[in-house]
């Protein structure tokens, strides 16, 4: 006999199947399946609770290829994801407006020109009124979507109040990559840059000499690294001690998390798959910690580095899950009120020259190697 988990996952792939024509009797069906929503749900009337914002951004990609057509796979995989949450206790979307935004595409001819109509773009979910999971994309997202939250009214104009928690496989934080200081390697230094208070790391196991420098002398980055937390035999003592970590937050909390902060085996399509990383069930263990940490409200997320696996899913499966577990999580804050949306005032119509104020780069979007 099935399980009623087996039998709702089953019920998830007839619905595919008949939204794809190939099944035509399963009109009983209780939620309605929707082609390119996230999870397939139907967005619901109503004020958005949380928006599924894909970032398709991939200018400075170094390596692998194919992260601007990582969201789309992810959101697609996500149709294949179970909506009961067993934290939750509830199926997705329990009760909130869901919506998937329409993937954002840069007209602006330069990389800074980009970043700020990248900013813009963000600032419309990133307001306080709903959560946004951004997803990407390269990492190079992450300055400008960490200087759309400016606005938010917990970080009120002050960045410094804005704790990053970065999982990751390399420490992002050169000064340039191959000139370029937009670089996605270069993510989490831009990001200091925008003021934010705390850059805590977790699975890195990539990084130069001048990166291991900065994090042992600039006082806002906690790192740690995956050598010790997945040691076989003394690990758990470092990997309690980063749940401690992140227990110890107070304040609002963006996530970011680079897909290959996994141990590669697991996300063999991304950008720049490392081994030796954090199992599934430690990121799960560090999403579901964070987000209940009483004094902590995480206002908004991103997961990146999607890239899209042509010959099985795994990748793409594996993002939609972790993305489906933070949008659980967050139901749950909401539920266990560690989480208030506040009604969006600004209207914030001019848009954002933070990025285009700095030296604009030597070439144009696209003449990058
Ligand atoms: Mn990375």
């Amino acid at each position: 006999m099935k399980s009623a988990v087996q039998a709702s996952f089953f019920t998830r792939l007839l619905h595919r199947q008949h939204h794809e024509g190939v099944v035509s009797r399963f009109h009983f069906m209780e939620e309605e399946f929707v082609e390119g929503n996230f999870l397939g749900l139907p967005q619901r009337e109503g004020d958005v609770d949380v928006a599924i914002v894909p970032l398709a951004y991939e200018l400075t990609t170094s390596y692998g290829t194919g992260t601007a057509q990582g969201p789309s796979a992810c959101i697609d995989a996500s149709a294949q994801v179970e909506l009961y949450d067993s934290v939750l206790g509830q199926d997705l979307p329990a009760g909130l407006v869901i919506a998937t935004v329409p993937e954002w595409e840069g007209t602006r001819p330069t990389l800074l020109g980009q970043l700020d109509e990248l900013a813009d773009h963000a600032s419309a979910w990133y307001n306080g009124a709903c959560f946004p999971l951004f997803l990407g994309g390269e990492h190079g997202i992450l300055p400008p979507v960490i200087r759309s939250s400016i606005s938010h009214p917990l970080v009120d104009g002050n960045l410094d109040r804005l704790t990053v928690v970065q999982i990751d496989a390399h420490a992002d934080l050169r000064a340039s990559l191959d000139g370029e200081p937009f670089s996605h390697a270069c993510a989490a230094a831009r990001t200091l840059d925008t003021g934010i208070g705390k850059l805590l790391q977790v699975g890195i196991r990539a990084y130069s000499r001048e990166e291991a420098a900065l994090i042992s002398s600039d006082t806002r980055i906690t790192t740690y690294f995956a050598k010790d937390t997945q040691h076989p035999h003394s690990g758990t003592k470092h990997w309690d001690a980063w749940l401690n970590t992140l227990r110890s937050l107070k304040g609002p909390v963006h996530l970011t998390l680079d897909l290959d902060g996994l141990d590669g085996a697991l996300v063999p399509a991304t950008g720049t798959p490392v081994p030796g990383g954090l199992s599934f069930w430690q990121v799960i263990e560090t999403i579901e910690t964070l987000f209940q940490v009483p004094e902590v409200s995480v206002i908004g997320a991103d997961v990146n580095e999607i890239g899209c696996q042509e010959d099985t899913p795994l990748t793409q499966f594996t993002a939609a899950q972790l993305a489906t577990k933070i949008v659980a999580c967050h139901a749950l804050a909401r539920k266990e009120q560690r989480w208030t949306p506040t009604p969006h005032t600004s209207s914030h119509d001019e848009s954002s020259t933070y990025f285009r104020a700095m030296k604009e780069p030597q070439h144009s979007v696209g003449d990058h190697a």
